[in-house]
């Protein structure tokens, strides 16, 4: 089935200042889809034990069987390719490695990986390997404090180490983590994830230690692989209401706290001092060299974008305007900001090549006659697919997009309530089933790479 076909035809045309080798693609995360929790030598993660626990997750689900992923690989590979996608953005169970991490490998959890890898280099879609995707071995959290404690660091670049040499030589890249700014804030000061704490000093100590280890695995690895290394942070830029004077300090501390307290380390060698003012007793304890080893040189720039924050400091806040609607999410739709936000990381820090490495919506999407007609995120996606293009002809250097997300699967702390994915998943019989946004997908990129004369 062709869908909709004029509204690819003139996002391909919008899309004509893209390179020719910009990469199409859709992202996964292995806590999220693979299952087998326990298989084969698997050791348990921080996200099992989270689920465990009462009133964590909104459906009270966990991720013992997910999206089966861990046997269904090759159909899903399949369903890329039947997308005709570039590119597969998925991340790697520290604990199905190794499952206490530290200490031995576990050769069938790799062998796991080895399969994936030759089915995808096989379909001829290229792999972008995540490091850490959130699901920290159990063992190091009870161990130590996982995140919590520098000890963390040495432990997770020989993780990396490992990887780099056992995975190296097949991927088209390696990304370190995946969203700090969500292990610490949301694991550690909001408690809407795992470990669930509420401690905002910790918080920011766990910031630390992840940029840390970013850095560290980074210089280790590039001894062992000539794979790109980047990192992947995701950006919700704020927008303040401007009614009241102070909207504009609370947008600017809210994008300090996002953006900077990131992107500064990693590519300025700092922390941004407005934000270790506002922080006072809460920043984090910096040792001598500590930003040095943050601050390695990068070949890439991940960024998972999906909505602004619109910040109001009046009681109660003002809303945002949400002209466009809000996801299932409840995440305002706003593209232009994703136009802006990349102008402007071009502008102050002149990043290595840029990645969308997620963006996507949340549906309430309902299967009728089997059909999912998501004509909803079709239209995300083209605004969003547009807005990057714009950025591109202002100048910003972006290379690929993956949508997110592949397959519906666990939302973290939503469960299973909440739909991203191009294919719609029956969790009750794993039945995969293409979403018409899925058909556009497949339909857009035939179309771009027919324009470029590459199909
Ligand atoms: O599902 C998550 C993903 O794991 C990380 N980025 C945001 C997605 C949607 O919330």
């Amino acid at each position: 089935m062709k869908i909709n076909s004029s509204s690819f035809a003139t996002v391909s045309e919008l899309c004509r200042g893209l390179p020719g080798d910009f990469r199409w693609g859709a992202a996964t995360s292995a806590a999220q889809i693979e299952g087998a929790f326990d298989l084969n030598g698997k050791g348990l993660s921080i996200w099992d034990t989270f689920c465990a626990e009462p009133g964590r997750i909104n459906d009270a689900s966990n991720i013992r069987v997910a999206c089966d992923h861990y046997h269904r690989y090759r159909e899903d590979v399949g369903l890329m390719q039947g997308l005709g996608l570039d590119a597969y953005r998925f991340s790697i169970a520290w604990a199905r490695v190794q499952p206490a991490g530290s200490g031995p490998w576990n050769e069938e959890g790799c062998s796991f990986y080895d399969r994936l890898l030759d089915a995808l280099l096989g379909a001829g879609i290229e792999p972008h390997l995540t490091l850490y995707h959130w699901d920290l071995p159990q063992t190091l959290q009870e161990a130590f404090g996982g995140w919590e404690s520098r000890a963390i660091v040495p432990l997770f670049v020989a993780y990396a180490q490992e990887v780099a040499r056992r995975f190296g030589d097949r991927v088209a890249s390696i990304s370190t983590l995946n969203e700090p700014w969500c292990v610490a804030t949301l694991g550690y000061q909001t408690a809407q994830f795992a470990p669930g704490k509420t401690n905002r000093a910790l918080a920011m100590q766990v910031s630390h230690h992840l940029l840390m280890a970013h850095g560290a695995a980074v210089q280790a690895m590039r001894k062992l692989t000539r794979a790109p290394l980047g990192i992947v942070l995701n950006h919700t830029p704020a927008f303040a209401a401007e009614v009241l004077e102070s909207d504009r300090r609370a947008a600017r501390i809210d994008d300090g706290l996002n953006v900077r307290w990131y992107m500064d380390p990693v590519f300025r060698g700092h922390y941004p001092a407005d934000i270790l003012d506002y922080l006072g007793p809460d920043a984090p304890t910096v040792e001598a060299n500590d930003l040095t080893l943050i601050h390695q040189p990068l070949d890439f720039l991940g960024i998972n974008f999906y909505t602004r924050s619109f910040i109001s400091t009046q009681t109660p806040p003002m809303p945002a305007p949400g002209k466009r609607g809000f996801t299932d999410m409840g995440w305002e739709i706003y593209p232009e900001a994703l136009t802006q936000h990349l102008v402007r990381l071009a502008r102050e820090y002149s990043p290595p090549p840029i990645f969308i490495t997620e963006n996507g919506m949340a549906n309430a999407d309902q299967v009728v006659d089997g059909r999912v007609a998501d004509v909803e995120r079709i239209q995300y996606v083209r605004e969003h697919l547009v807005a990057l293009a714009r950025a591109v002809e202002l100048g910003v250097d972006v290379r690929g997009y993956f949508y997110w997300s592949l397959l519906d699967n666990f939302e973290w702390n939503s469960g299973y309530t909440k739909r991203f994915g191009l294919f719609h998943v029956d969790y009750a019989t794993q039945q995969r089933l293409a979403k018409d946004s899925a058909l556009w997908y497949r339909d857009f990129i035939a179309a771009f790479k027919s324009s470029r004369g590459l199909s």
